[in-house]
């Protein structure tokens, strides 16, 4: 029976059928996904991550991981179903400049979870192309932004800056996140939230969306 430890190795070695299968087989036996990312899929990564540091492995090694890394959240995605809908809607993008996607379609992933709808920009994503996603669509009402590189927080910070600005920055908060992210950098750019991990994203984004809610009712009860 396969074990959480046996899907890192899996990921570590960029093995991506087993890990269709393994991810399989751990759902089946009751292993949440939140458990199968935090203590499978992220280990490998990262013991990947750690090789190419120390130059022990190359980049297409650590291609085949995040290839097999990918391959385990379409399992987990599949088998978390359809979610139920909510109307308020989240976006989320990589910012300029990064092309690291793992992270951020993690965040995704966590975000459908809660029943929000995701609009994915994708990777490399221009401040403007933010804030026309933002502006043109009224049920956007969270922003969820990652860096994985150093070289892309300004680019993070301008991006944050721009939104701030926007005609719709009234109705929305923005979320950051991402390896060389942290609490206090996201304050200092003027985030509205950081958190370590998708799956915490995913709650604070429930919570910011419940708040907005409860401001919006107590502002109609005020009009009433
Ligand atoms: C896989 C990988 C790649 C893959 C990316 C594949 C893909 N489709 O994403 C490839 C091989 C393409 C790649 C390329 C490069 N990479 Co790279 N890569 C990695 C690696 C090994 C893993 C990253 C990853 O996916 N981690 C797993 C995910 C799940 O973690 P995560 O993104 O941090 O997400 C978690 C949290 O941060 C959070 N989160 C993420 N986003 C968000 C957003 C919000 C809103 C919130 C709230 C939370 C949140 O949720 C997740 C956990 O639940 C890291 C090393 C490492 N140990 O991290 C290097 C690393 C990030 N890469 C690095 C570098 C330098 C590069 C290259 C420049 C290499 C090169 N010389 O070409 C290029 C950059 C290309 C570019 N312009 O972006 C460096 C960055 C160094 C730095 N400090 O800036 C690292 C740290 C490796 C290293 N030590 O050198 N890389």
């Amino acid at each position: 029976m396969p074990d959480l430890k046996h899907l890192a190795g899996l990921i570590e070695a960029g093995r991506i059928r087993e890990v269709e299968g393994c991810t399989r087989s751990l759902l089946s036996q009751g292993v949440t996904p939140e458990a199968i990312v935090a203590e499978g899929i992220m280990p490998g990564m990262y013991e990947v991550g750690r090789k190419f540091d120390q130059h022990e492995c190359f980049i297409t090694d650590m291609l085949m991981s995040a290839r097999a890394t990918k391959q385990g959240y379409a399992v987990i995605q599949e088998w978390m179903g359809s979610f139920p809908k909510c109307r308020h809607k989240v976006i989320v993008g990589t910012v300029q400049g990064d092309l690291h996607d793992i992270g951020k379609n993690l965040v995704a992933m966590a975000m459908r979870s809660v029943g929000l709808e995701v609009i994915d920009l994708g990777v490399d994503v221009p401040a403007d192309q933010f804030v026309r996603a933002v502006v043109s669509d009224p049920q956007v009402r969270l922003v969820a932004i990652s860096a994985l590189l150093t070289t892309t927080i300004p680019a993070m910070k301008q991006t944050v800056d721009t939104l701030k600005h926007c005609p719709a920055a009234g109705r929305i908060r923005i979320l950051v996140g991402g390896a060389p992210v942290t609490a206090q950098k996201a304050r200092s750019m003027g985030a509205d939230v950081y958190t370590d991990t998708a799956f915490q994203a995913a709650n604070a984004a429930r919570d910011l969306i419940r708040e907005m809610e409860e401001n919006r009712n107590e502002a109609d009860n005020w009009r009433n």
